[in-house]
């Protein structure tokens, strides 16, 4: 017999596939499911790429995107909506047009411009309709101190009182919150601050891990959707979002020959390994 069990809050993702599952919609999915959400998603393009670099972006068309996202929206109720990267304007035009008829569901925007490895990923027309079209519309904005500056244009100095103009200017640009992250700047730690219409709510340090990562930043607002989703009020789901983040960033791997990936696993497999369950020699091969 099957017997129905209560359904996880429901994450829509919009984003871009990365094969390496560093990044992008893959990123967002496992994030999503660690944190008990069920990932829902809509494909905005396919790239090429391995842990070293971004080969090529090849996006899907608006039309097949909006398919995907309008087909889930009227099946599901969907408790929290993150956009990553849109690979076209025509995507940043549909998924805007998405978005505004659900006006009630929360949006993190993760405005993606350039790959950690610096591989371009949004235009100057890409960012010119993300400042038109989506910041008006969303819920908690997650630049790092680059993006930034650049969705500001704001030529801020990396002192607190220059990047919190671009804060200020991003949140008068329409977004209700602006999580600017310090990762890129030369702190000794890693400064994260998250801005409101009123100036700065929230500044929380991290120990600055050596490693170059790949997904953070996805990794990042996928865990404050699920916790938007999960019912927590935005300090809070920001706050455990970023407990969450450093963590599989302290627990990642660094899977081939370029930047180390988040384990957005981390539980489980450590749990995995006090019962013996990921142990490559011993016991157990059935040859
Ligand atoms: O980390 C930003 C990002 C998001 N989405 C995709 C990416 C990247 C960075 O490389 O490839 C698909």
């Amino acid at each position: 017999m099957i017997t129905a069990t209560s359904t996880p809050p429901l994450v829509l993702t919009f984003a871009a596939s990365d094969p390496t599952a560093g990044a992008g919609i893959q990123a967002d999915t496992l994030t999503l499911a660690s944190l008990g959400c069920h990932p829902l998603s809509a494909l905005t393009a396919v790239t090429v790429q391995d842990t070293a670099g971004i080969r090529s972006v090849h996006p899907v068309a608006a039309d097949v995107l909006e398919q995907q996202a309008r087909t889930l929206l009227a099946d599901m109720r969907v408790a929290a909506f993150k956009i990553g990267v849109l690979g076209s304007v025509a995507n940043v035009v549909a998924v805007a047009g998405i978005v505004a008829d659900h006006p009630d569901i929360p949006l993190v925007f993760d405005p993606v411009l350039t790959s950690g490895r610096g591989d371009n990923l949004s235009d100057e027309a890409i960012i010119a309709a993300m400042r038109e079209f989506l910041l008006p519309r969303t819920t908690v904005l997650t630049p790092n101190a680059p993006e930034a500056r650049r969705l500001a244009e704001c030529q801020a100095d990396e002192d607190e009182r220059g990047i919190g103009l671009c804060g200020r200017r991003l949140a008068a640009m329409g977004a209700q919150y602006v999580l600017i992250t310090g990762t890129h700047e030369s702190t000794p730690e890693v400064i994260n601050t998250l801005y409101g219409r009123a100036g700065v709510l929230r500044r929380d340090c991290w120990e600055r891990l050596p490693g170059s990562y790949h997904g953070s930043g996805c990794t990042l607002a996928s865990a404050i959707a699920a916790c938007l989703a999960g019912g927590a009020g935005i300090e809070d789901a920001v706050r455990a979002a970023q407990v969450y983040t450093w963590q599989t960033l302290a627990s990642g791997f660094r899977p081939g020959r370029g930047q180390f990936i988040p384990d957005r696993f981390f539980r489980t497999r450590s749990a995995g390994r006090d019962a013996g369950l990921n142990e490559t020699e011993g016991t157990g091969h059935g040859r």
